[in-house]
């Protein structure tokens, strides 16, 4: 026994992890089909020790699937969850389409997963990446102390844009490891060379003057953790690192903070640990958490300018935590 599973997207950078991270967790399953565009139609793919051959993506594709788990952009989201949705599968969806939703659950097993059970349109929306990095830090500081308000910066990782984002990375580092320089063919992927640089964009600006992955922090964060008074400020910039997103953080809190107490209580929280020792340098960087499933948190210090307020440095590989592991997560809980 086990679930009929679909994974939309199956060869994206998101697509491969979800496979790495069913074979891991040995999640039960009857059927598995994996589902891309017509490019990719007849690859064969490698999972639990057989190959499965790719299928073009159609509105067919889920009569008889039970979770679908969907990676491949916004626009693929909302043409085919709902077709797969009214054939009776359950969508788990990555893309930001539907987050914001009424009637759409926007879950982080860890912090809110009662809310799954709620899902009129048998869609659930797996959150943006930096959002769930960010708020697995937060969350148990929330708990402690009542979170108020956020101010962050975000250094993102050239896979949070898909494997064409290492592919660019990797083009302009070669090329400039040859005392070549990057031209204009090279930029795809970001509106500057990326290897080299940082760049302050990630997703496209609104009115505002904040980026729509700035705004997906905001909304996000008060959805997940019910708190729809939250204000949550914040600058994401993409950085020439492979994987893992890093997120610099300043919290505040209705309470006092204890600065001991605050790195102490990510010993009981699953999925969250603390890599903290400023006095022997200890602190974590994206190395660290590369194909691992819990995030970091070091750098932890009392704010110096905000009342009851804390800063802290959290890393987590955004691929897996940020994306695929977290729509596996969800998948385990639904019934
Ligand atoms: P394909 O490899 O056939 O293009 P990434 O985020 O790493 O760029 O991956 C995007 C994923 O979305 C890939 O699996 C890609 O499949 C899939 N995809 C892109 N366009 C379509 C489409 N029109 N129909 C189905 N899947 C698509
Ligand atoms: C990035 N966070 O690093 C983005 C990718 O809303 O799911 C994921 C965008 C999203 O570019």
């Amino acid at each position: 026994t086990g679930k009929r599973l679909a994974i939309v997207g199956a060869t994206g950078a998101v697509g491969q992890e979800m496979l790495d991270c069913l074979e891991e967790r040995n999640f039960p399953i009857s059927e598995l089909i994996l589902l891309a565009s017509a490019r990719s139609a007849g690859k064969e793919i490698p999972f639990r020790g057989s190959l499965i051959k790719v299928k073009e993506l159609t509105h067919d594709s889920f009569a008889d699937v039970d979770i679908a788990l969907f990676s491949a952009g916004g626009g693929i989201s909302k043409e085919f969850a709902p077709s797969a949705a009214a054939a009776g599968c359950v969508v788990i969806d990555n893309s930001s389409c539907f987050r914001m939703d009424e009637g759409v659950p926007l879950v982080v097993p860890e912090i809110n997963p009662e809310a799954i059970k709620d899902r009129p349109k048998n869609i659930i929306a797996n959150p943006n990446c930096t959002s769930i990095i960010t708020l697995m830090a937060l969350y148990p500081l929330h708990q402690l102390y009542g979170l108020t308000s956020v101010i962050a910066s975000s250094y993102q990782a050239v896979s949070g844009s898909g494997a064409q984002g290492i592919v660019e990375l990797d083009e302009q580092i070669k090329v400039l490891g040859s005392g070549g320089e990057v031209t204009d063919e090279m930029k795809n992927v970001y509106p500057h060379q990326i290897a080299s640089n940082v760049i302050p964009q990630v997703d496209a600006f609104t009115e505002s003057g904040y980026t729509k992955e700035e705004l997906k922090m905001f909304n996000e964060s008060r959805k997940i953790l019910s708190l729809p008074d939250l204000k949550v400020t914040c600058t994401c910039v993409r950085v020439p690192v492979h994987r893992s997103h890093s997120v610099s953080v300043t919290a505040q809190f209705e309470k006092p903070v204890d600065v001991a107490e605050a790195r102490a209580v990510y010993a009981n929280y699953p999925g969250i640990n603390s890599k903290d020792d400023p006095e022997n340098g200890i602190y974590p960087v994206p190395l660290d958490t590369t194909k691992k499933d819990d995030c970091l948190v070091g750098r932890m210090r009392k704010d110096m300018v905000l009342e009851n307020a804390l800063t802290l440095w959290v890393v987590g590989d955004q691929v897996r935590k940020g994306a695929a592991l977290n729509a596996v997560q969800i998948a385990e809980l639904v019934e």
